[in-house]
């Protein structure tokens, strides 16, 4: 048996930065991360990755350069929560009690719950931006592309970055015109989505790109529900008769502990100061839990500001003052030089950093995607020193509504 101040669930990006702040406040010895990957990814270059623009390698560093030196890695799965016992059990069997949880176990992929995968990843032209082991497929298709259909899909929400199926399509666009196969391609998209983006703002935009790149046959409503390989097809569902199925969800042991979860199976928190709604000792950030906004790392950097203040409150015996706004961000790459900042909060109200008009397609703000977007979070997020641009926003807004 192990005990700690504080155990971590997950050394993801908010697991990360959340040990690394709380390692180095509280001392060697007193915060351990429970985390089984080699490898941590920084998930958001995977579009980039899907159309050539980086490299896997690029977006990976060992899961043992990027935790703090002061926490102590579980290297286990962690596959049942006890709450009421105030302790974690890992998948080798050992318990580690904590006074103070942090879950940030993020999501997991159920690629199963399409018929056909994941066996037809194995067969040609079928890929998937959000997985490691299928991020570099989609090159691949991109490049042994022909003729055809070339489709995108975006499945049942929650998902996260519900930005990114849609951003591999205008990466797609431009990739066949400069190969000058565009007009061998019918690009198609089928999202379960009454609309093409959430917010009104960009959705309007987005309509205007699509329109300009000729891509016409946007389906919405649309559900992918089986891949048969064999003959090159994609079946999808109206979903004007639901399904339940969810590509993305909490991962299993913590959707199996009821006392920790909301119906959808999400960490059960307040959406505004991202404690426990039960347990004040337990608190989670990041994709996992059940805040109403956009699951983003943009996102977590928000929540972790809030969240370490309350954790440090509760800590100090005081309650949580703090409350996230559900400020999240996907930046909407809409080619290889351009993108459209989203930024918004909680009600879907954009909550823009720059005081120009960010639905229009820049430059600048592909490069803010591409090129300082990594570091900010290997040498920000991670050292659990970034928590979000509010600061950021409210200086560039000085003097204006
Ligand atoms: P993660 O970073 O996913 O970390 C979760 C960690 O928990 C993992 O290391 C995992 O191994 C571990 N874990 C899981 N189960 C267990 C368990 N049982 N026990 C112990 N550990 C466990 N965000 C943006 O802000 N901008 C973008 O442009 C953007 N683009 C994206 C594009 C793609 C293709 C994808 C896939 C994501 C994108 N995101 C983007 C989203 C962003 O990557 C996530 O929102 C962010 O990583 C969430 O952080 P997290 O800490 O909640 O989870
Ligand atoms: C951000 O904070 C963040 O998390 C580290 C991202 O994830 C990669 C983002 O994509 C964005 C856009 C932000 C927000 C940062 C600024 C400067 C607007």
């Amino acid at each position: 048996q192990k005990s700690y101040k504080l155990v971590v669930v997950g050394g993801g990006a908010g697991g990360c930065a959340t040990a690394a702040k709380f390692s180095s406040k509280l001392g060697r010895g007193k915060v351990a991360v429970i985390e089984p990957a080699d490898m941590h990814y920084y998930q958001p270059m995977w579009t980039l990755v899907g159309g050539g623009m980086k490299t896997l390698e690029d977006s990976g560093r060992p899961m043992s350069q990027v935790l703090p030196s002061k926490a102590d890695w579980i290297k286990q799965r962690a596959v049942t929560f006890d709450p009421h016992n105030n302790k974690v059990i890992t998948e080798e069997g050992e318990e580690v009690n904590y006074e103070y949880l942090v879950v940030a176990t993020g999501l997991q992929l159920n690629y199963h719950q399409i018929k056909g995968l994941p066996d037809a990843f194995e067969t040609p032209g079928v890929c998937s931006n959000y997985s490691p082991l299928y991020v570099n497929k989609t090159l691949k298709s991109l490049e042994n592309f022909r003729e055809g259909n070339a489709i995108f899909t975006l499945p049942t929400m929650p998902i996260k970055c519900p930005g990114a199926p849609q951003k591999i399509m205008y990466i797609a666009d431009e990739y066949f015109r400069k190969h000058g196969k565009r007009d061998k391609a019918n690009i198609m998209y089928f999202t379960t989505l009454p609309v093409l983006f959430g917010i009104k703002k960009y959705a309007d935009a987005l309509w205007k790109v699509v329109k300009e790149r000729g891509i016409v046959d946007i389906n919405l409503r649309h559900n992918l529900i089986e891949v048969k390989p064999d003959t090159r097809e994609a079946v999808f569902q109206d979903l004007d008769n639901p399904t339940t199925s969810k590509l993305l969800s909490a991962p299993d042991p913590l959707r199996e502990c009821a006392a920790l979860v909301n119906e959808g199976g999400f960490l059960n928190v307040n959406k505004h100061t991202l404690q426990h709604v039960t347990f004040p000792n337990v608190f989670g950030i990041g994709d996992c839990v059940s805040v109403p906004t956009a699951k983003t790392a943009a996102a977590v950097a928000g929540q972790f500001g809030v969240m370490r203040k309350n954790l440090s409150l509760v800590m100090a015996g005081s309650s949580p003052k703090h409350e996230y706004d559900g400020y999240t961000s996907c930046p909407l790459v809409t080619g290889y030089s351009k993108c459209i900042l989203a930024e918004f909060d909680m009600d879907g109200q954009p909550l823009e950093t720059f005081p120009l008009n960010q639905a229009k397609e820049r430059r600048t703000m592909f490069h803010l995607k591409k090129d300082m977007m990594p570091a900010m979070y290997w040498m920000g997020m991670l050292k659990g020193i970034w928590n979000g641009p509010k600061y950021m926003r409210k200086i560039m807004h000085l003097g204006m509504k």
